[in-house]
């Protein structure tokens, strides 16, 4: 199937000006198959996106998430709106990260429709504990979250999916290559069966740890179309090997 590849992004609280400057410099992307988004922190994507513009740069750029409100009275946040002024295509919603501090599935999918309808595309994470995994639970656990995150949700066409188990983001223990195959073959296996062919078109990214060393193995499985990478995207040079392993 010809689904779309993408290698994204997340800074997290990292980066400032300079190192973001040092980063574009240090990109090199030169294949096309794959879209690489960058997603920095708020106050960096304008910045960003004036960089991607002087260079010629072929870098997309992401949020790392959104108000699922239009405007108004919510310190602190952003919304999808303003996000979309300043050329965010991508925004990730439901990092494990964001969920910790309480945000809910039904959170969640009101983002995930906000997004759809400001014209950004939501890259939705799932993923289960530890706990989860040794208890057998991934795949109820996994599945509960997707089918909530794209509950009334018409248009799965742009919907980009993340499967970032817990017990791998920043820990260095990345899940193993036919780990997350299993997992994203049964993701597949139940968007196929709610949603039907479409779900061909959606694009699963595997996300915990990935860096330099096991991005090309996590690439040659047929169900991983592309990487969501934390603590491995800060540097340029190395964040753009990670990309041609896509
Ligand atoms: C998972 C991942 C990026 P890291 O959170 O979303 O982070 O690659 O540092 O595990």
């Amino acid at each position: 199937p010809s689904r779309r590849r993408l290698v994204v992004a997340n800074w997290k609280m990292n980066m400032n000006l300079a190192s973001t400057r040092k980063f574009v410099k240090d990109l090199v992307v030169t294949k096309e198959q794959c879209t690489v988004v960058i997603c920095p922190p708020y106050p960096l994507i304008y910045p960003l996106n004036e960089l991607v513009n002087e260079n010629k740069s072929s870098i997309t750029i992401g949020a790392q998430n959104l108000h699922r409100q239009d405007k108004g009275a919510f310190t602190g946040e952003v919304s999808a709106d303003l996000l979309k002024e300043l050329d965010c295509e991508f925004a990730i919603i439901g990092h494990s990260e964001v969920r910790a501090s309480g945000e809910t599935d039904e959170v969640i999918n009101q983002k995930v429709k906000k997004a759809l309808a400001t014209g950004i595309d939501p890259i939705i994470c799932v993923g289960e504990t530890m706990e989860q995994r040794e208890q057998a639970q991934t795949n109820e656990v996994v599945t509960g979250q997707l089918l909530q995150a794209l509950t009334d949700v018409s248009d799965l066409s742009r919907v980009v999916l993340a499967y970032e188990p817990i017990w791998a983001i920043g820990t260095g223990l990345s899940a193993t290559p036919d780990q997350a195959q299993e997992v994203h073959q049964q993701i597949r296996a139940t968007l196929l069966k709610t949603f039907g062919q479409v779900a061909e078109q959606i694009p699963i990214l595997y996300g915990g740890s990935v860096n330099q060393d096991n991005a090309a193995s996590l690439a040659e499985m047929g169900e991983i179309d592309g990487a969501l990478v934390g603590g491995a995207s800060l540097d340029g040079t190395g964040f753009s090997t990670i990309v041609h392993a896509f």
